[in-house]
């Protein structure tokens, strides 16, 4: 051995023989503080927000093991992605379904989730029978029967819900929903205040897409602060963040985040996701009732089925660290972040807005491996 080198080495174990007389009583290392460096995004983010995913059905049923090994060690909150939504949870006027729902619980129960219960009143996926419903008290009283059961059900497992969902036009007005043509504006001070008596410890929250856009932000605040100002309870606003490479302005978003917290709620990014292929339109939210279906196979709508080239991976990982730095930033306004998804195979936007193509939004590829925009995140915020 060198002599330099013998020299180097006889001082590594002095060294170590220093630090084992140090921290050697175990009472004494528990008292030290925690230095270890975070090796998943949750860890590095726990004293920030909850980081998290929604769950479909076949994941909630089967339970791949291996995406579920990659939930309970990437996300410490989830979401159910469909089988909350009325048609689902409630199809029959009479009769409710909880099989999927209650396995949805005992799986975040399991790794001690913040569970998160979607949605509790939403024009969309609405089971047929309650269009039948068109007198309004008749309407009122239905809606409560639906959200008293299943949030009682759920008392003290389910931690957050969202009450209402997607109330609002692009202009600030609200939608022309049935439950809005039946009862006016009224109805979501009536869910929100049924969902409070049902649960009043659970955090309730409305949650709708393009929230950054200045003229919807208008509306959500004007009709949200007059509820609170009225005495409902809501405690969350939440972003759903279905976004692109190159949109929104993240700006737009800070402006949002600023307005909806000056409510004194929480701003919650609820379906996070980022979609990296072109779409035939200027792509903003996630309005599900377009049909785009004469896109379909069509190769330069498709431009990534062999995988993402590097180039547009980096723009992903550069998009994702730039929104993330913005979270951070609002630390203290900001409670949650959940994506839509749990990896790219199980994501919506494979099959929407044109059906059969595949999409790579999330931070997980098709085989549950982390992305570059994974470890830029891990690498850049700090
Ligand atoms: O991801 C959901 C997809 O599987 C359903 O087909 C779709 C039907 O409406 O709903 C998707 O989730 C939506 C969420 O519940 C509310 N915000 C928009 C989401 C994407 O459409």
């Amino acid at each position: 051995m060198h002599k330099s080198t013998s020299l180097l080495v006889g001082l590594f174990f002095l060294f170590v023989t220093f630090l084992s007389c140090e921290g050697g009583s175990p009472e004494t290392a528990a008292t030290q503080p925690e230095t270890t460096t975070p090796t998943t995004l949750k860890a590095k983010l726990k004293d920030q927000f909850y980081l998290g995913a929604a769950v479909g059905k076949a994941q909630i049923e089967q339970g791949s093991p291996a995406t579920t090994e990659l939930i309970k060690r990437e996300f410490n909150t989830l979401t159910p992605e469909n089988d909350m939504k009325w048609e689902n949870i409630h199809p029959e006027r009479d009769g409710y379904n909880f099989v999927t729902s209650d396995r949805y619980v005992d799986l975040a129960e399991s790794s001690d989730m913040h569970v998160v219960g979607h949605a509790l009143v939403w024009h969309s996926q609405l089971a047929p029978y309650v269009t039948e419903i068109t007198d309004s008290s008749e309407l009122a009283t239905h809606i409560t029967e639906h959200i008293t059961t299943i949030v009682e059900r759920y008392k003290g497992r389910i931690h957050a819900w969202d009450v209402v969902n997607e109330a609002f036009n692009e202009d600030g007005t609200l939608r022309a929903s049935h439950f809005y043509n039946v009862m006016g504006e009224d109805y979501l001070a009536h869910a929100f205040r049924a969902a409070a008596a049902a649960d009043p410890a659970a955090k309730l929250i409305y949650n709708d897409y393009n929230m950054w856009k200045p003229a919807k932000r208008e509306g959500v605040v004007r009709v949200i602060k007059k509820m609170i100002d009225a005495g409902v309870k809501v405690d969350g606003i939440g972003m759903q963040a279905h976004w692109s490479l190159n949109g929104p302005e993240l700006t737009d978003v800070e402006n949002s985040i600023k307005a909806y917290s000056d409510l004194g709620v929480d701003v919650m990014f609820t379906e996070l996701d980022v979609t990296v292929l072109p779409n035939p339109w200027d792509l903003e939210g996630a309005d599900v009732n377009q049909d785009f279906s004469i896109y379909e196979g069509d190769e330069k709508m498709d431009a990534y089925r062999a995988g993402l080239p590097d180039s547009v991976q980096q723009q992903l990982a550069e998009r994702y660290t730039d929104i993330f730095a913005l979270f951070k930033r609002y630390q203290d306004k900001v409670s949650r972040v959940t994506f839509w998804g749990v990896h790219d195979g199980h994501s919506w936007l494979n099959g929407w807005p044109i059906a059969g193509r595949t999409n790579h939004p999330l931070l997980f590829d098709r085989e549950l491996k982390r992305k570059p925009a994974y470890d830029a995140l891990m690498m850049e915020i700090k």
